[in-house]
Parts: C-alpha cells; sequence; structure tokens
C-alpha cells in the first residue's frame, strides 16, 4: 500500500526541519568555536551530523514507500546567540518544536491509518526524548556553574570527548 500525499508532504516537510536543525547546530557550532570553547564546537558539529542522519533516513524511507522527494528551501539559521547557555537553550526550545512535529506526523499516520509509518516514526519519537534530555542537561549544567569560569572549560573538555555515532544505522 502506498504512503497517502499528506503523510508524503509531511515527511518531505520534516526532512527540511531536519536538515535546518543540522544548518542551525552548524551555526552554533561556529559561534561556539569562535567563543573559544573547541569542546562545545566539537559536540554540536556532531549534532549537527546526526541530524543529517535523521533526514536522511526519512528520505530513504519515502523513496522505499515509492513517495515522490520534495527538497524544501532552507532557511539561515541565527548566526549569534548571547552565551553558551543561550545557545543550548535555544537548542532544547528548538528539540521541542521537532518533538511536537514528529507527534503531529505520527497522529497523521494513526488517522491515515498508516501503520508502516507509525512504526516508522516511533523510532523518531524515542529519539527526541534522547534529543531533549541532552540539551537539558547542558542547560543545567550551564546554569549550576554560571556558566563560566573553570567549570565552563571542565564542561568543555567533557564535551569534546562526543564521538559521533550513526544511531539510525545501529538502529537496523
Ligand atoms: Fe535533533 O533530532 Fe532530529 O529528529
Amino acid at each position: 500500500m502506498s504512503m497517502s500525499k499528506k503523510m508524503v508532504d509531511a515527511i518531505n516537510e520534516q526532512i527540511k526541519n531536519e536538515f535546518y536543525s543540522a544548518y542551525m547546530y552548524l551555526a552554533m557550532s561556529a559561534y561556539l568555536a569562535d567563543l573559544g570553547l573547541p569542546g562545545f564546537a566539537g559536540w554540536m558539529r556532531i549534532q549537527a551530523k546526526e541530524e543529517v542522519t535523521h533526514a536522511n533516513k526519512m528520505y530513504d524511507y519515502v523513496l522505499t514507500r515509492g513517495g515522490k522527494i520534495e527538497l524544501k528551501t532552507i532557511d539561515a539559521p541565527p548566526a549569534a546567540w548571547k552565551n553558551p547557555l543561550d545557545v543550548m537553550q535555544a537548542g532544547l526550545a528548538h528539540e521541542q518544536f521537532v518533538t511536537k512535529c514528529i507527534n503531529e506526523m505520527s497522529d497523521l499516520a494513526v488517522k491515515e491509518k498508516d501503520h508502516a509509518t507509525q512504526i516508522f516514526l516511533a523510532w523518531y519519537v524515542t529519539e527526541q526524548v534522547e534529543e531533549e534530555e541532552n540539551f537539558t542537561d547542558l542547560v543545567n549544567a550551564l546554569k549550576l556553574i554560571k556558566g563560566e569560569g573553570q567549570g565552563l572549560l571542565m564542561l568543555d573538555r567533557e564535551l569534546g570527548a562526543r564521538v559521533f555515532v550513526d544511531e539510525t544505522q545501529a538502529a537496523e
């Protein structure tokens, strides 16, 4: 059974959102590198890379289901924030927006009785819990250290240890 046009449109829209996420995290990475925080910058660079895998997983799914890929215009992200805490708060707000989008897509898949897409989207529902948790932890850590001093340098070192894992592949 092929996907409804509505469902394909929603996934195409979300492919754009995932690429926008990558774009925004890349901008945040550049801003953090500029502040002299290579660990933060590296962490965010990996975050951007992850978002591309999220987009590609949807892209592959649409093609597998015989849907038509329609790539949309990606807006330019902001280039500056107030400080690292502001960055992480903006990241958290963005992930909350993505969660809302994924939930709405899941609602649509239920409405359309598209069981395969419901199962496909479940991966993203779970992933969003992790995404929001990561940003929440960083917001809390930055608040605790008041975003400065030795605490900031230690957190930078910790974040620099993050390695890229393509979770979309690991799940299959
Ligand atoms: Fe940031 O998560 Fe994609 O979906």
